[in-house]
């Protein structure tokens, strides 16, 4: 039987002002789907398969299988690779775990930059790091925070997905792993016995359709789902203030290196053991 928790849902808005993305979402860090962010986007209409396929079908892209929940993978090993057009026509055939991550299809067509805008919401957007995720059915991204601490505005293209949040207050009962951005619950069907905690906290939920956009503030949990093979584009934004940006790049440093130093001095396994052990006792004090 599947483990239910009882979900919030996420505030949704046809239009939603600057003012009030700011005072409402952005400056208290909660999160809200906007239809407005990508409204005049020509990308909504022009980016299908065939025009994705014809621009950069040959492409060879690394995709994304394994969860790291109950195992030693970090969330952004790849697991193969093969053409992206061959890629996109496995996708439409049928449900596959396989996923792409972070892809930057702009560098082999570049004049996609001019099928989409950066709204003005206050945010100082990463304009160099527009990413591309595209899953086929019944793929899925364990739980994890973005490392570099930055703001995601996430516009789903085509196809739609589930969405899970949790606040950044809610690490260590999400048993999060030291010295990680993950955790090893898999929130398909989460094992409340073995992570009791997560019955003492409140997470979000959403299903989103193709023109809408999820702003997840910095360091919030995600996990996401594939309810259908899809598209969605990603844009970044920076933390306002620069201390929030520095304790941003020490994440990086501090989580990236010392985590990838101490799996290969003590061994990957036994050290994701001791990161679950380790959650475990957090969790219990917390
Ligand atoms: O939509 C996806 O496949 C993953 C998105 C994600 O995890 C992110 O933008 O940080």
């Amino acid at each position: 039987m599947t483990n239910q928790l009882p979900y919030l849902s996420i505030d949704r808005h046809d239009v939603l002002s600057r003012e009030d993305f700011i005072q409402n979402y952005l400056k208290p860090r909660r999160p809200v789907i906007m239809r407005s962010f990508a409204q005049n986007w020509p990308a909504l209409e022009k980016w299908t398969y065939e025009y994705l396929k014809q621009g950069c079908g040959q492409v060879e892209v690394p995709l994304y299988s394994e969860a790291f929940a109950n195992s030693d993978n970090d969330y952004l090993d790849s697991t193969q690779s093969m053409p992206f057009g061959a890629y996109l026509d496995l996708i439409q055939a049928g449900p596959t775990p396989l996923r792409m991550f972070l892809f930057n299809v702009f560098k082999y067509m570049p004049q996609l930059r001019d099928d989409f805008s950066y709204p003005d919401l206050g945010v100082p957007f990463l304009k160099n790091h527009p990413f591309l995720f595209v899953g086929g059915q019944d793929a899925y991204v364990d739980i994890h925070y973005d490392l570099d601490h930055s703001h995601v505005f996430l516009t789903q293209m085509t196809g739609t997905k589930r969405v899970i949040l949790y606040g950044s207050e809610d690490s260590k009962k999400l048993y999060r792993h030291p010295l990680t951005v993950s955790c090893n619950v898999d929130f398909r069907d989460p094992d409340l016995e073995r992570y009791p905690k997560l019955r003492e906290i409140q997470g979000y939920e959403c299903i989103l359709e193709p023109g809408d956009t999820i702003f997840i503030p910095s360091r919030w949990w995600h996990f996401i789902e594939y309810s259908t093979a899809g598209i969605s584009l990603t844009l970044r934004a920076m933390p306002e203030t620069w201390p929030a940006r520095l304790a941003g790049l020490a994440s990086i440093i501090k989580l990236k290196v010392i985590d990838q130093y101490l799996g290969k001095m003590i061994g990957e396994k036994k050290w994701y053991q001791i990161k679950e052990n380790w959650a475990h006792a957090r969790a219990r004090k917390a």
